[in-house]
């Protein structure tokens, strides 16, 4: 299989992140790139086809903070990764605000998605990766694997979150239906729920998605994912802590029944190896073995495949993880 991945995605570098009152180590970082590396062998590095693909779907306001921002937290005379610390609570009316901290808490939801001096440069190469998997896809109608780092479907049209800054698998959903397509499907089985993929296409008819994550009432993001918000082109399943193969596979049957009633006729999978059991901030029992049979089922629907990467954070199970996984189409 044809896999992308650009170098220049590993300039963000994040330190550390907030939760539970503390900052801990961050969890998206450098090892995962190295144990994924190690398992794919040779990657492809791609083309540089601009900015006009992420404009379509994120907003020129938050495009200007991500690129932005760690300069002018440098320029505010701070030091390290830029944090938010306040955030516009839900019905806050809209302001035009110049403050670097204003700014970053309009367009953040958590405060474990630090922005730093390499962040814009891995996001940017991180959408191109996408983007040339894409093509692959679309030029040679088979599997492509694009290595996509930091991840991105946490991030909605004008917001961060999640290790997520520009949301990989909605960018190429616009790309593919820029290119001709007329449906496109995204599945998307990281152990959280895809809420900025989410948010980014509800409504549509010519988008569906379906997720099938740990339930919210548990687990981040807490405020989407819910089975309730299941309307229209959207199905979110959600599954309890503690499942295993035989609990997944009957959803994972039910999401792509769903997904193969609209015909699609191209399908994106946001793959995070954060439901394998060893994950350190997860709390699935999928094993490395389970990915290959989770992958044939996926490939049983017989489309045109980009296969993006979302999380996955046990790192000495991550290049088995995502081997096997691969294996499996
Ligand atoms: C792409 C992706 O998988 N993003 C996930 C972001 C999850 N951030 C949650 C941070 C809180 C984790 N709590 C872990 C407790 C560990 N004992
Ligand atoms: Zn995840």
């Amino acid at each position: 299989m044809r896999c992308f991945w650009d170098e220049r995605q590993r300039a963000h570098k994040p330190a550390a992140e907030f939760f539970n009152g503390g900052l801990h180590p961050a969890a998206e970082h450098d090892g995962r790139v190295d144990a994924v590396l190690a398992s794919l062998g040779s990657t492809e590095t791609p083309v540089d086809l601009g900015m006009e693909p992420v404009r379509r779907v994120h907003g020129d306001d938050y495009l200007d903070l991500l690129r932005d921002a760690h300069d002018e937290w440098l320029a505010a005379g701070r030091e390290g990764d830029a944090f938010p610390y306040t955030f516009p609570i839900v019905g806050r009316r809209p302001l035009s605000l110049s403050r670097i901290d204003a700014r970053l808490g309009q367009h953040s939801f958590d405060t474990s998605t630090p922005i730093g001096p390499g962040t814009w440069e891995a996001s940017y190469w991180s959408v191109q990766a996408a983007l040339g998997a894409l093509s692959a896809v679309i030029e040679e109608d088979r599997t492509a694997f694009a290595f996509t780092r930091p991840p991105g479907h946490h991030a909605g049209r004008d917001y961060l979150g999640g290790y997520s800054y520009l949301n990989h698998a909605a960018i190429a959903a616009e790309d593919a239906l820029a290119a001709g397509r007329t449906r496109i499907a995204i599945l998307d089985v990281d152990y959280h729920h895809g809420n900025g993929t989410q948010d980014i296409f509800a409504g549509r008819e010519d988008v569906i998605f379906a997720s099938i994550h740990a339930d919210p009432s548990t687990d981040y993001p807490f405020f989407w994912g819910h089975a309730d918000e299941s309307v229209g082109n959207i199905l979110n399943l959600p599954l309890p802590r503690g499942t295993d193969w035989n609990r997944y596979e009957p959803a994972l049957t039910h999401a792509i029944d769903w997904l193969e009633e609209s015909a699609p006729d191209l399908l994106i999978v946001s793959y995070g190896a954060d439901t394998h059991e060893a994950d350190p901030i997860s709390h699935f029992k999928l094993k490395t073995s389970d990915y290959a049979p989770m992958a044939r089922r996926i490939a049983s629907m017989g489309l045109p495949t980009l296969i993006v990467m979302e999380g996955g954070y046990a790192v000495e199970a991550l290049g088995d993880n995502v081997a096997s996984f691969l294996s499996g189409f």
